[in-house]
């Protein structure tokens, strides 16, 4: 078995229950409120938008044959945030500047990674968040039973081309993996699972319009600790 379908199979269970996540099949059905696909489209703009500098700290370490590939990711990910406007203009999203916890603590996570840890386990967080995105949007469009006002975003990445890139990035994690010594395997393990579980916080965040009250905050007298 390759490296990148023992991580998919360690983590199988989960990964399932994320591709099965009611946020994912409410958009193949149609259901989705209008309300909570926006506030995936602002979050996911944001996360987009954060993911760049994590590309960026991700090429700095990367080895030579692999810098133009990922500098690319860089230019896609910028394109990408052009078609985000441009269907937020179309649907009237207002972008809030305001990062949900979980988006605020993913983009966090993504950073950290890139900047503290070796270049296998970045690029394994990279093909864990791109192969999550591919099977997500490809299950809705081969579920989906109308076409969907949100169409754009379901075709952006089960698309050909990014399934191309996504393949790409499992060969190249096989072969940086077949060179990683066996801590090295396992810790691109455990960042694999950690990633797949931002993955599945993520719909939840957007399918329950998370914000950073919590039940004790809200309890407190505004003025509280002032
Ligand atoms: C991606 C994304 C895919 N847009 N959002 C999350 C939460 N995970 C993965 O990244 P890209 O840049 O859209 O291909």
């Amino acid at each position: 078995m390759s490296f990148h379908q023992e991580l998919l199979t360690a983590v199988a269970p989960l990964w399932q229950r994320k591709l099965a996540h009611p946020f994912l099949t409410a958009v193949a059905d149609g259901s989705i409120a209008d309300a909570t696909f926006k506030t995936w489209i602002a979050q996911d703009y944001l996360f987009v938008e954060g993911s760049v500098p994590f590309l960026g700290l991700l090429t700095a370490k990367a080895p030579v044959a692999l810098r133009p590939a990922l500098g690319g990711s860089i230019t896609a990910f910028n394109t990408e945030l052009g078609l985000f406007e441009q269907q937020m203009a179309a649907h009237e999203v207002t972008l809030t500047r305001e990062y949900s916890p979980t988006c605020h603590a993913y983009l966090q996570f993504l950073l950290a990674t890139a900047y503290d840890r070796p270049f296998e386990i970045g690029f394994t967080v990279l093909y864990a968040a791109e192969k999550a995105y591919f099977d997500a949007w490809e299950r809705v469009r081969t579920t989906q039973t109308d076409a969907s006002k949100w169409q754009a975003f379901i075709n952006n990445w089960a698309s050909d081309a990014f399934r191309g890139y996504v393949d790409w990035l499992a060969g190249t994690l096989d072969e940086l993996a077949a060179d990683a010594t066996p801590p090295m395997r396992a810790e691109m393990h455990s960042y694999f699972r950690y990633t797949t579980l931002y993955e599945y916080r993520f719909w939840e965040m957007a399918y329950t319009t998370e914000t950073w009250d919590s039940p004790l905050l809200l309890a407190m007298p505004t003025n509280a600790g002032a």
